[in-house]
């Protein structure tokens, strides 16, 4: 109740009005709106869906997935990422009608943002989608196996996950909280597609079927060209050696940072201009972009929660952080 109070308090605002739980995640009210939508959506084979935990490295794979499906095509490749590869749930993670209705003359939204399924749509396959959405959520298409899409899904130690969530919500969502309450909002699962083990934890169960392909945040930062070689045959499209390495230094920190398209510029730029939230901090998308910052970032008492956490839910699985 305390937490359901917090989350509240510190992470409501215009654009997103409160939560609810929908088969035990924690979504938007505005999910139940656009619910049918999803659930009936028409899915192409062909198509490759990218389904992540916020936060775990969807950006990098998305463009890794991109660039491989369209041969490399830096000149395409220079369009908006969310233009290119839609993220569905922006049909309820934003709930812009109540600013709509403040602002009748302003009908500048991005459609990446404001229609993201009609985006979909309107793109030709293979699309390469983006979804938060857990295993349960999915299309039903995709969920009762009539259609089987190559799903791609991400994961990372969740405790960097959370320390990037917790920048990102004060970035690009007015989150007010300190990290401690964020941390707190994490572990009990109130936080956006929260509890973080019932979304990764169905999937990783299925990571043997031949239509998904589990991959790790960790094995991209220590091994960026052999990632890319496994996701390339995965996706049939097997890249020369010359174009795996080619691909890596494009999808280098640096190199994306830098990259326009990819580093999300325009949802700082969007926020501000909309006035989403209050108080933003400087800073940006592509953050640090490491592995292991929790040992510094969370003090002993935090680690020690996350630790006996982990233990828990990881006991009975071979799931290995
Ligand atoms: S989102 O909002 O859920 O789609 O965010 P997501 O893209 O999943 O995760 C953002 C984090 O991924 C890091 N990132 C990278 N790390 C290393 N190399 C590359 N090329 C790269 N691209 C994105 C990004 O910096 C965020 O992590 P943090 O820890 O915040 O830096």
């Amino acid at each position: 109740m305390e937490l359901d109070k917090l989350l509240h308090e510190k992470f409501t605002n215009i654009f997103k009005k409160g939560y609810i739980t929908v088969e035990g995640t924690t979504l938007t009210e505005r999910y139940d709106d656009v619910k049918e939508d999803l659930d009936n959506l028409e899915v192409n084979e062909s198509d490759v869906w990218i389904c992540t935990f916020p936060k775990v490295g969807t950006t990098w794979t998305q463009e890794m997935v991109w660039m491989i499906i369209n041969n490399l095509d830096f000149e395409g490749g220079k369009v908006n990422l969310d233009d290119r590869c839609p993220f569905i749930d922006f049909s309820f993670v934003f709930d812009d009608r109540e600013w709509h209705d403040q602002n009748p003359e302003e009908n500048n939204f991005p459609p990446c943002v404001h229609d993201p399924i009609g985006l979909y749509k309107s793109l030709k396959s293979p699309v390469v989608v983006k979804t938060h959405l857990p295993l349960v959520l999915l299309p039903k298409q995709i969920r009762n196996g009539l259609k089987k899409p190559k799903v791609i899904y991400v994961s990372r130690d969740p405790r960097d996950a959370c320390i990037s969530f917790y920048h990102h919500c004060r970035l690009l969502e007015g989150f007010s909280g300190n990290f401690d309450e964020f941390c707190e909002l994490f572990l009990a699962g109130k936080i956006m597609y929260g509890p973080f083990w019932k979304h990764v934890l169905p999937y990783w169960n299925l990571r043997h079927s031949p239509n998904l392909l589990f991959i790790k945040y960790e094995d991209m930062k220590t091994n960026l060209s052999g990632v890319v070689r496994t996701v390339a045959g995965f996706l049939e499209r097997p890249l020369t050696e010359e174009k795996v390495q080619i691909l890596a230094k494009h999808l280098s920190f640096e190199s994306m940072s830098k990259n326009n398209a990819v580093n999300k510029e325009f949802l700082s730029d969007f926020t501000k201009k909309f006035k989403l939230a209050q108080n933003c901090p400087e800073g940006k998308f592509l953050r640090s972009g490491k592995t292991g910052e929790h040992k510094t970032a969370m003090s002993p008492e935090m680690l020690k929660k996350f630790e006996e956490w982990i233990k828990i839910n990881i006991q009975d699985t071979d799931y290995v952080v």
